[in-house]
């Protein structure tokens, strides 16, 4: 197959005539496409079929050196480096460039190449941008299938806009010294070179859709974000929609996927999204979000008919895991998983608790979104949903309240930009270190922090009816380690106080750090929680928080003299306040 629009022909003839393919398919994202990368992975060994109480659901095995991202091995391009910013980790364009060609050079001898036409958003929305990934890897072209609107339709697209972002990606010989995730945003153009992992290789993903959108955010006035959006409708029908930054493993598409506690019957849940969100302001000020995605890429281990049904629920057929364990009888295991025993460990060998768990805890379910039994239909919409609330959150066993409200949108912008997270096994590296992460996009803005929350605080200039802001942790522990909030589908009754909030229905407790709940205005029926826990997870430590603002200062004086001063205000105005 070929394609009329003359760039990407030209494109994918040059890409060819680098990596010397014996063969190259034009991905057309068929059924039977896939169904055919599927049984080629078998025959090869790269897929596992998995027993028939999974139809059809396959399990692959990475490399053991290839299980996360790697943000050390993941460069932003630009041609200034201040562009890139110190969030960034940089490499002049010509360098990345030589080394790249050097590793792409003759690299698909053998292989097939796969060219994949893809569409980030509903096909006919003017909020959605299309991409091309080009690989060598038949597990990344079928979870694109399911990640993305991929194929013909995306084509046609192209063909008609004649813009796409350009990726190249293979996985090479996998090997970590010759790894290399780079980013050249003014070109618009992604190349990946040695891994097969998820946001390594799934180029529409965290590349494209985060680092590169991005940066054409920033020039073009949108907003693209690490977060989830979700419908929640009360039981007399009222709506919204809400979008929520938290960082990778920090329960983004639990949240997205919620399961009202049943003391809250009549209330619904529905799925617009689970990892991205682009935020456009329409015609009349209204902040609209789309998901660019089609499919959920989520973390396995802890899904079980307790902590998440509906994904449990969804991951049972048409599947493909990364890195779980299996059973004597060939289903797929995780920690957690509250029926079977491991058998064979992620790895590919005998179970044995001393070597660890049994499936990666950065294991990963890939499956399209039409099977999530809360999907909404509005993620189909090409105007995407209003955004009554942004929700800011990340894993803190202290400090951060259960929740909070930001008292306007550049408090909000000073709360996104001093969100702090444990880290997880989502990217290589130590578990459980608290870093700051601004927006849950340390990993993700491709361009300088210090310029994006300028152009999150000009928002305000273009709108007066911005969203609400808000932090949330659902993470706090007591001292022994143990959790002060249920979390999970109980959630749901800190959802309803940020909805109050935004409809103007629930007075507000004001403190320096912003609007915290009056206890009795967080709907706790059903629960049983502790005598002292709600007072703990609605207090603010002065002492503490001034530590934690000195230490936001700190980190904002990083980014030296590009950050905006408005931001710098209001960082003073909360630090004045705590005394
Ligand atoms: O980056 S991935 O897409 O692999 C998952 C994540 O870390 O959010
Ligand atoms: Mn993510």
């Amino acid at each position: 197959m070929t394609t009329s629009n003359e760039s990407l022909q030209a494109w994918v003839d040059e890409i060819a005539a680098l990596t010397k393919p014996d063969r190259i398919h034009w991905c057309d994202g068929s059924d039977d496409e896939y169904q055919d990368l599927i049984d080629h992975m078998l025959d090869i060994g790269d897929l596992i079929r998995l027993n028939e109480n999974f139809e059809n659901c396959y399990l692959h095995r990475s490399d053991p050196s290839d299980v996360a991202r790697v943000e050390h091995l993941t460069f932003v391009c630009s041609r200034d480096e201040d562009d890139a910013g110190p969030n960034n980790h940089w490499m002049a364009p010509d360098e990345a460039r030589a080394k790249m060609n050097g590793l792409f050079t003759g690299c698909m001898k053998g292989r097939t190449m796969y060219v994949i036409p893809y569409c980030m958003g509903p096909i006919d929305s003017p909020y959605s941008r299309c991409g091309v990934e080009i690989t060598d890897s038949a597990y990344v072209a079928a979870n694109m299938k399911l990640m993305t609107r991929m194929g013909d339709a995306a084509l046609a697209r192209i063909e008609k806009d004649d813009k796409f972002v350009r990726g190249l990606h293979s996985i090479g010989e996998l090997d970590p010294d010759r790894r290399f995730i780079m980013h050249f945003p003014e070109e618009l153009e992604i190349q990946s070179f040695g891994s097969g992992y998820g946001g390594n290789a799934l180029l529409g993903k965290k590349c494209h859709a985060l680092r590169i959108a991005s940066w054409q955010a920033r020039q073009e006035g949108w907003l693209a974000e690490h977060m989830l959006i979700v419908e929640i409708e009360s039981p007399e029908g009222e709506k919204h929609y809400l979008a929520a930054a938290f960082p990778s493993a920090c329960g983004k598409t639990n949240l997205a996927m919620l399961i009202p506690p049943e003391s809250h019957a009549g209330w619904k849940v529905r799925t617009i999204g689970d990892d991205i969100a682009w935020l456009h302001l329409d015609a009349n000020g209204q902040l609209r979000a789309i998901n660019p995605e089609a499919g959920y890429f989520g973390v396995v281990p802890g899904t079980n008919e307790q902590t998440n049904r509906n994904a449990n629920q969804m991951i049972q057929s048409d599947t493909i895991f990364t890195n779980v364990a299996v059973t004597a009888t060939n289903e797929p295991w995780w920690e957690d998983k509250t029926t079977g025993t491991p058998a064979i460990d992620w790895k590919g060998n005998p179970y044995a608790a001393e070597n660890g768990p049994a499936a990666h805890p950065n294991s990963r379910f890939t499956v399209s979104a039409q099977q999530n039994p809360t999907w909404s239909p509005l993620a189909d919409d090409p105007a995407g949903v209003p955004i009554s609330a942004i929700i800011f959150g990340g894993r803190r066993r202290e400090l951060a309240p259960l929740v909070y409200q930001a008292k306007d949108w550049a408090h909000g912008v000073l709360v996104g930009a001093g969100v702090a997270s444990e880290t997880t096994a989502a990217a290589t590296g130590k578990v459980g270190i608290v870093r700051r992460d601004p927006m849950a996009m340390k990993p993700f803005c491709g361009y300088n922090f210090a310029d994006y929350w300028g152009h999150w605080l000009g928002f305000s200039n273009r709108s007066e009816k911005l969203p609400q802001m808000f932090h949330v942790n659902w993470f706090r522990r007591d001292q022994s380690g143990r959790f002060l909030w249920p979390g999970f589908g109980d959630n749901l009754r800190v959802l309803r106080w940020i909805i109050d909030r935004c409809e103007n229905r629930v007075d507000a407790v004001e403190t320096p750090i912003g609007y915290l709940p009056r206890a009795e205005d967080i709907d706790v029926e059903g629960l049983q929680m502790e005598a002292n826990d709600m007072a703990t997870l609605l207090s603010v430590d002065a002492a503490k928080w001034r530590e934690e603002m000195n230490s936001i200062g700190e980190y904002l004086e990083e980014f030296g003299e590009r950050v905006p001063q408005k931001l710098l205000q209001e960082h003073r105005k909360v630090l004045d306040s705590l005394g």
